[in-house]
């Protein structure tokens, strides 16, 4: 079988011919190379004979009306799964010719995905043809791409980064791009791509998807939920894949800061964790470390939390560490904080208005257009979160939170405060702020036991997905609390996923992203420990990943706690 003779380890061949211009793996690390040689596992459904089952018709997350009438083609048909056939062999089917693309951040685990999808190819569909477009989606439209070999693909087998083809962050949105997109399938005469993104790279595969089948192309799309920041899941599909990675490593990092903040005792260190809107890279992180404050977005907006309120939670904690002889601490916070505060919350929205429609004038004119409170916060606030308030917006239409640097911000907030009180006498420690941005350092690492398999399996599966005929769905790789033979393997429909959102006049498809559920199992294991995990140090340091040993498969507990198997 060809994913084992790759995922086995037998290079010869490959090795010999490997590309220059790329990776050469004759460099790599020791680890690095052992992970080359790592043996993949892959549900036992994946393994034998297969037959694809299609569940009912299925509903809209919302809106279904409205889903309905942007979605033709596609609303309406089934997910399905993958289940064993009784009937002995693999059908063997014809040779296939697919494009795979890489499409936002990068998340560890992008490579196996291409790695999955290939050897499903070379094992399933003899003399297939996979193309890997270059740079994200412009690579579509403008053709870029670079025929995958095994020659190409071995270098990049379980190891991190997105670099085998690269991404971006180019949306298809366009009449003129749409069209793009079809010359270029045209061209290659693609019978699949595969798109491997987020919430809005999924939305444009289905869009895709609908676009080939409303001109009836033969090309399928099928997606795949990748992303660090967690928020592309639900429960066909439990989680996206790079999180698990991502957390470890800040984990391992937040760790260290604890032991420094320790020896020490004189460092408050703050440390804002990647994420985008969501926080649930900061909350699997609390959970693995447990600092002495962890500020969870969702939280702050349920609440209507005040910048001023946030401080205050922040400071009341300090000051209350200072009376038990400790000042020093670990504070994390996520990178959107800012983003769910609602004054600032309606601030960036007046400032995309202006932004979309003015010309931001040196002299400040612009400002008037602003609400007084808007007006206001916007005066308060440092001169350097001015300006990140005011850069460029991603071609999504979103505030660029990796570049606003919250965690300097509320070191200034705190220190003015504890000043304050210092001089009423309600503070008598010292207070050092450290600050630090944990997010690109995540993105690229080589990924944990759980991404690499789940990675290639959710390739593998868009493989076979592709190969029985489908369109318009997310690959989806399900039990995940399991040991990998047992985890389910199918696909499920992208519409399902969806609801719409009113912009600029006209109904737009978004896949609602996950936020983090206060009602949910890890906030409330979080909530009912974070008063002590604020006074007593209860500090822990997970360590560098593990590819070996007892604990080399164990799953981040955000995972593990919404199936409900960690107490
Ligand atoms: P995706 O949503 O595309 O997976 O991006 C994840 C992310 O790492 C966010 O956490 C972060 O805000 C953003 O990318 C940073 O974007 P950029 O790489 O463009 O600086």
């Amino acid at each position: 079988m060809v994913y084992q003779l790759f995922a086995n380890g037998d290079y010869a061949a490959a090795k010999s011919t490997a590309p220059v211009t790329g990776r050469v793996a004759a460099v790599y690390s020791e680890i690095q190379n052992s992970r080359l040689h790592h043996v993949l596992p892959l549900p036992s459904v994946l393994r034998k004979p297969f037959m694809i089952v299609d569940g009912p018709a299925s509903p809209a997350a919302g809106s279904p009306d409205e889903i309905a009438k942007l979605f033709p083609c596609l609303f309406g048909q089934p997910s399905a799964a993958l289940v064993p056939a009784d009937l002995g062999e693999f059908p063997s089917g014809q040779s296939l010719k697919v494009g795979v693309v890489l499409s936002g951040g990068q998340a560890p685990g992008g490579h196996n995905v291409i790695s999955g999808i290939f050897d499903y190819l070379q094992e399933h569909c003899k003399g297939s043809t996979l193309y890997g477009f270059k740079g994200g989606p412009a690579g579509i439209m403008k053709c870029k791409y670079v025929v995958l070999t095994p020659e190409y693909i071995y270098p990049y087998r379980n190891q991190g980064g997105f670099d085998m083809i690269c991404s971006g962050r180019d949306k298809i949105e366009t009449p003129a791009q749409f069209k793009q997109a079809e010359e270029t399938a045209l061209k290659l005469d693609l019978d699949g791509l595969v798109v491997i993104g987020g919430d809005d790279s999924n939305t444009n595969a289905c869009l895709l998807a609908e676009n080939f089948r409303s001109k009836n192309m033969k090309t399928q799309v099928i997606g795949c939920p990748k992303t660090i920041d967690g928020d592309l899941k639900c429960k066909e599909v439990p989680a996206s894949f790079g999180f698990d990675t991502a957390c470890k490593i800040y984990a391992e990092m937040i760790g260290n800061v604890m032991v420094d903040a320790r020896s020490t005792g004189k460092y408050y260190h703050f440390v804002r964790l990647m994420g985008r809107a969501a926080s649930h890279i900061t909350l699997e992180c609390a959970l693995q470390t447990h600092p002495n404050v962890t500020l969870v977005g969702e939280e702050v907006a349920l609440k209507k939390q005040t910048l001023k309120s946030v401080t205050d939670y922040v400071v009341d904690v300090i000051c209350k560490r200072a009376e038990l002889g400790f000042n020093y601490g670990v504070i994390l916070l996520p990178e959107g904080l800012i983003d769910f505060i609602p004054e600032v919350q309606q601030l960036i929205a007046e400032l995309n208005e202006i932004l979309a429609n003015e010309v931001v004038d040196e002299a400040g004119l612009w400002k008037m257009k602003l609400k007084r409170q808007s007006l206001q916060l916007f005066e308060f606030l440092p001169p350097t979160i001015q300006e990140q308030l005011m850069l460029e917006r991603d071609p999504h239409g979103n505030v660029q939170v990796a570049k606003i640097e919250t965690e300097k911000m509320l070191i200034q907030m705190v220190e003015t405060e504890l000043e304050q009180r210092k001089e009423r006498g309600a503070y008598k420690g010292q207070f050092k702020g450290q600050s630090h941005f944990f997010g690109y350092e995540g993105r690229c690492g080589l990924p944990s036991n759980f991404d690499a398999a789940y990675c290639y399996a959710l390739g593998y599966a868009s493989g076979a997905l592709l190969q029985s005929g489908k369109t318009g769905l997310i690959s989806s790789v399900g039990n995940l609390a399991a040991p990998v033979e047992e985890w389910t393997v199918g696909g499920t429909a992208l519409t399902s996923l969806m609801d719409v959102e009113r912009r600029h006049g006209k109904f737009k498809p978004v896949i609602k992203k996950a936020m983090v559920e206060l009602e949910g199992a890890p906030f409330k294991k979080f909530a009912s420990s974070r008063e002590e995990w604020a006074i007593n140090n209860r500090y822990i340091s997970p360590g560098p990943i593990q590819f070996v040993g007892p604990i080399a498969d164990k799953v981040n507990h955000t995972l593990l706690l919404e199936f409900g198997v960690e107490a």
